[in-house]
């Protein structure tokens, strides 16, 4: 009794799908397919024997060969497509980027934090002084008219005085009347209008804020810096009291090892006027080129309020009388902390920035 050639069939091809369903990848399926149905496949050894049967025999046997192989190439297409939609999803998951994630490698860690400039900060400190003697702190623009920044403070057009500071004039309105302001000295008229206007007389108040020059940068210069502005306007103040607030500010400020003293100076919005230096903390009053080998660091100008100065914003000089003083907020950060050049405050040089966090 001879065999027939696809007795096998049904096993072989429960096995050919088992193998389809087996396989966990394109490049896999790929590589299975020529023995899955192509030519070395068990469906095309099972074909070439069917050459010995009848014909009857051999079309009923074709018929199922046929039926076998569709259903041995459908498993292979679906298997595909879902081998297919597999790795498209898995690419889609590579690629997704999670904005959340934290790339350690890429992180300084531990992880560091901001903080504020040695400049922001000394200026905090400043307010913090003035604050615990009673005073307010207010603020004012930092573009200014004319007026603001010169004439209300008695120096009008053309006054040798307005060579003290040399002017950035902003484009605007008629040439030169508008000015990025060279002190925060124009912030005292602003507040003394107000006071007149609400009539809140008394004023004890600091100003802190950004001022410019066209300065040459240096050891002790910057083209943008910042002062801290004080103003008192009360009855009976005379150049005693301001002595005495800058000696507590010293103090309280520097400590007590450090010498401080004033100077006379002109100024033409107050008078009598002085300068208020303190002894060079990088050398200790030796001299260096930072102090300009002087021994002695000017902080800033101050002086009784000018009586031109409190008629200009219409205060009756008779009742009130007051003083002013402006600091530059940079040089004491300086000179409190021993900074030989003040150009690194600007330089951004994270080592140098890091010690004062
Ligand atoms: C003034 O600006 C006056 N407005 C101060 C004043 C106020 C006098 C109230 C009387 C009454 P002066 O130009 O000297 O003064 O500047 C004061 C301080 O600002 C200086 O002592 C210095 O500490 C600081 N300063 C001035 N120019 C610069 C600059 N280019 N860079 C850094 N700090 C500066």
């Amino acid at each position: 009794m001879t065999t027939s050639p696809l007795e096998n069939l049904h096993e072989e091809t429960a096995q050919l799908l088992a193998r389809i369903e087996s396989l966990d990848s394109i490049d896999a399926l790929v590589e299975a397919e020529p023995f899955i149905i192509g030519k070395r496949s068990v469906l095309s050894t099972m074909q070439k024997s069917l050459g010995g049967l009848e014909p009857d025999a051999r079309r009923d046997a074709g018929a199922q060969l046929q039926e076998a192989r569709r259903n041995v190439e459908d498993a292979l297409s679906r298997r595909r497509a879902h081998l297919a939609e597999l790795a498209r999803r898995t690419q889609l998951e590579k690629d997704r980027l999670d904005l959340g994630d934290v790339v350690v490698s890429s992180v300084r860690w531990p992880a560091t934090t901001g903080h504020a400039s040695l400049v922001a900060s000394t200026q905090r400190e400043l307010e913090d002084v003035f604050v615990a003697m009673g005073f307010t702190v207010s603020d004012g623009p930092e573009v200014e008219s004319d007026w603001y920044n010169f004439e209300a403070l008695n120096i009008p057009p053309a006054h040798p005085a307005r060579g003290m500071w040399d002017t950035f004039y902003v484009e605007l309105g008629e040439p030169e009347t508008v000015v990025l302001r060279t002190h925060t000295s124009p912030t005292q008229i602003h507040l003394m209008e107000s006071a007149v206007a609400t009539s809140s007389l008394p004023i004890h108040s600091v100003m802190p804020g950004r001022c410019f020059r066209r300065d040459t940068p240096d050891a002790r210069h910057l083209a943008t810096f910042h002062q801290i502005e004080g103003l008192v306007v009360d009855r009976g103040i005379t150049f005693a009291d301001l002595a005495g607030v800058i000696e507590t500010f010293t103090q309280a400020y520097f400590g007590t090892d450090i010498s401080s003293r004033l100077r006379p100076a002109y100024f033409p919005f107050t008078e009598p006027s002085a300068e208020f230096e303190v002894t060079c903390t990088i050398c200790r009053g030796e001299g260096c080129r930072t102090c300009s080998h002087t021994g002695w660091i000017e902080l800033g100008g101050c002086g009784v309020l000018d009586p031109a100065v409190l008629s200009a914003v219409g205060i009756d000089g008779d009742e009130w009388s007051g003083f002013a003083f402006g600091f530059g907020i940079d040089r004491c950060a300086q000179m409190r902390h021993q900074i030989a050049d003040m150009r690194a405050l600007i330089e951004n040089d994270v080592r140098f920035l890091e010690q004062f966090s």
